[in-house]
């Protein structure tokens, strides 16, 4: 018997040693420790054995079966760690390879004026309004008192979609705010930026389509006075806390009186140089306080209630903003252009 339990410690020591995985250590433990195993089998047997030998016997089994246990142990323990090595191996990270750059975007420069000037306007209590590009010829001219015969709606400069010319791409915001003045009453406090479109040849300084935004107010009391409180403030935080403005009379059709409004040359302060081409001032809006006709034709009472409106070419502000010299350059899409802005 003795030598039946050294030969289970020698086999299970080389099977032990042997062992692949935990599962097959698990299965080892069963064949030589479990209760069907190799050494009970041997334990059932002790019975048959005389008393003298079956305390030396026990004594025997009772060692074995601890060896195997701490071989078990052992081998469980290095099993395990191997598994960790090889797994801090295969899932290594090398946290000093550098990051995968991606591209990103860079604001359009005439979308950086665009939020400029939301920004400043939603700051003084505007609201943004936007409405469709293709209008009805009522709204883009003869409810802002451009009626038939008046050049400004010429086919050469509009684009019509219909013979009889009463669709049209729209040549300036203006109907966005009409139709706001239709559907809500007064106070009015709205810009409305977007695309407009003019049959202009391409050039250095003309688009076929352009960006505008204009602005409109209307209440009890508006005065001239509030037009130029809100565009000089425009004007200041476009070109600075010291910039001068000039009003000069204009005309426009939809407004009465108009007025042209002119920021004093940041390049040599008034003295007339290359950048406002010996002039002194650089015109920057169009503006004037609202015709009584466009009001009425709204259901708006002019002996009740009066408004300022003005509007500002994008591409222009753009152009002078960031110093570029050809208007093409914005709608090109050249990446290496676009990308030096913001
Ligand atoms: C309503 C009534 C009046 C909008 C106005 C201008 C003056 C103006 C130009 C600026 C440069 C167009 O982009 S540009 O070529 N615009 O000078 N626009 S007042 O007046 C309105 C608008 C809506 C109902």
């Amino acid at each position: 018997m003795k030598n039946k339990l050294e030969e289970i410690a020698r086999q299970s020591k080389e099977a032990i040693a042997a062992a692949a995985n935990p599962e097959a250590l698990e299965g080892l433990r069963v064949k030589y420790l479990g209760k069907k195993g190799e050494l009970s089998a041997v334990l059932k047997q002790l019975g048959s054995l005389s008393s003298e030998e079956r305390p030396v016997i026990g004594q025997l089994a009772n060692e074995i079966r601890a060896g195997i246990e701490k071989t078990l142990a052992e081998k469980n323990a290095a099993l395990h760690s191997a598994l960790l090595e090889r797994r801090l191996r295969d899932e290594a990270l090398d946290v000093t390879i550098p990051g995968r750059a991606f591209a990103v975007g860079a604001r359009h420069p005439l979308r950086i004026v665009w939020d400029e000037c939301v920004d400043i306007f939603t700051g003084m209590g505007f609201s943004v309004a936007e409405g469709p590009e293709i209008e009805l010829a009522e709204y883009n001219f003869t409810r802002l008192n451009t009626g038939e015969g008046h050049p400004a709606r010429d086919r050469q400069d509009t684009f019509y979609f219909t013979d009889d010319d009463r669709v049209l791409l729209r040549t300036q915001t203006s109907p966005v705010q009409l139709h706001v003045m239709e559907s809500t009453r007064p106070p009015i406090r709205i810009i409305s930026p977007g695309r407009v479109y003019r049959k202009d040849e391409v050039d250095a300084t003309h688009s076929p389509m352009f960006h505008q935004m204009e602005g409109l107010v209307v209440d009890k009391g508006i005065t001239m006075g509030d037009l130029k409180g809100t565009l000089n403030t425009l004007v200041r935080r476009l070109y600075g806390d010291d910039a001068k403005t000039r009003f000069r009379p204009h005309h426009f059709p939809f407004t009465e009186p108009s007025c042209e409004v002119d920021v004093q040359c940041f390049e040599c302060h008034g003295e007339g140089c290359r950048v406002c081409k010996g002039e002194g001032w650089i015109e920057v809006l169009g503006a004037g306080m609202v015709h009584p006709r466009v009001l009425s034709g709204c259901g708006i009472d002019p002996d009740e209630y009066s408004g300022f409106a003005f509007g500002v070419g994008l591409e222009r502000l753009a152009m002078r903003r960031f110093n570029i010299s050809d208007l093409r350059l914005l709608f090109e899409n050249d990446i290496r252009f676009l990308s030096q802005f913001n």
